[in-house]
């Protein structure tokens, strides 16, 4: 077997380092019957290009951010809800890990759309950087905010009053550079490993929503498989998730830490009290209400119920 996974980031960031070690792992498996390539982000063309790519059966596997296809399976940017899922890294895997909602609901509506979502794991709680603190809602008057292209992720920072702008992470440097946009939200091992610090005066731990990927395939390839060859890929991806977990960990403590010491290129890192964080949440609380009004319909609308129910459970 020669197959392509394609991933939205390079190496040494978490999605490529998934791939390459998925990869290994299932040459290993199956004695080198398979082989994988793994495709750093930039050579395929945009995010928004591999999620294409996927569905067409051009690459087998691909790591998407739900972020990048929120025009077309409008449930999947239940992720971009901010401070819906627990502040706790480990819980939110675990709800992840285990949640129906997202495993079997909303993985059967992205299947629909030829993507079929084997996993989901975080990279990370979001932080915010700019060109100018951002500690209260008011900072964000007129504040042009880059996005990914989900609608609702927009909606989100309409709310704070902030302009945004959906743009891949490709141009994002030099858009920050030059002021095209003002800031961003990433985990932060992205934020110093694609060097965003050096063009921004300003991070803070606002801790406003976790950075969810899914691990992907293209469901009729996989379904054209041997039984054994997708009881192989199975146990891969369940072995993948602590593996990631444990990475995404590691980088987002030891990347902080180079951002504080580089003086170089100074950033004010600030984290939020508890009173900054709550004026977020509550005007954060009504786009949770937006997106089952106008975003989604009934299904969506169940899938929600549920998971808000598992993750009160982990609460
Ligand atoms: O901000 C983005 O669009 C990128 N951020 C991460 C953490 N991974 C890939 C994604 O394209």
């Amino acid at each position: 077997y020669n197959w392509k996974f394609v991933t939205e980031e390079v190496d040494g960031q978490v999605q490529y380092e998934y791939a390459e070690q998925f990869a290994e792992k299932l040459n290993e498996k199956s004695d080198g019957a398979i082989n994988i390539d793994v495709y750093e982000f930039g050579g395929l063309g945009s995010e928004v290009d591999q999620v294409e790519q996927l569905q067409d059966g051009l690459v087998q596997f691909a790591i998407v951010s739900p972020g990048f296809t929120g025009g077309m399976v409008e449930e999947g940017q239940v992720f971009a809800l901010q401070f819906l899922f627990p502040n706790d890294q480990e819980k939110t895997q675990e709800i992840l890990n285990t949640s129906e909602a997202l495993n079997t609901q909303l993985a059967g509506m992205y299947e629909e759309h030829n993507i079929k979502p084997l996993a989901f794991f975080t990279e990370g709680a979001m932080q915010w950087t700019g060109s100018s603190p951002l500690r209260t809602p008011a900072d964000f008057e007129g504040f042009k905010m880059r996005t990914q292209e989900s609608p609702l992720i927009q909606e989100s920072y309409e709310a704070y009053g902030a302009t945004p702008e959906a743009m891949s992470w490709s141009e994002l440097y030099t858009s920050l550079d030059r002021g095209v946009v003002d800031g961003q939200e990433n985990p932060i091992f992205f934020i110093q490993d694609a060097a965003f610090h050096e063009v921004q005066s300003d991070m803070t731990i606002s801790n406003h929503n976790n950075y969810v990927a899914m691990a992907t395939v293209n469901p009729t390839f996989y379904n054209d498989l041997p039984e054994d060859v997708r009881a192989m890929i199975d146990e891969t991806v369940e072995e993948m998730q602590p593996i990631v977990f444990d990475m995404q960990k590691e980088m987002n403590e030891s990347l902080l830490e180079e951002i504080k010491n580089d003086t170089e290129n100074p950033t004010e890192v600030y984290e939020l009290t508890e009173e900054e964080t709550a004026a977020f949440r509550e005007l954060a609380e009504p786009v949770r209400e937006y997106f089952r009004t106008e975003v989604v319909g009934e299904e969506g609308n169940a899938m929600l119920d549920l998971l808000e129910q598992e993750i009160a459970e982990h609460e």
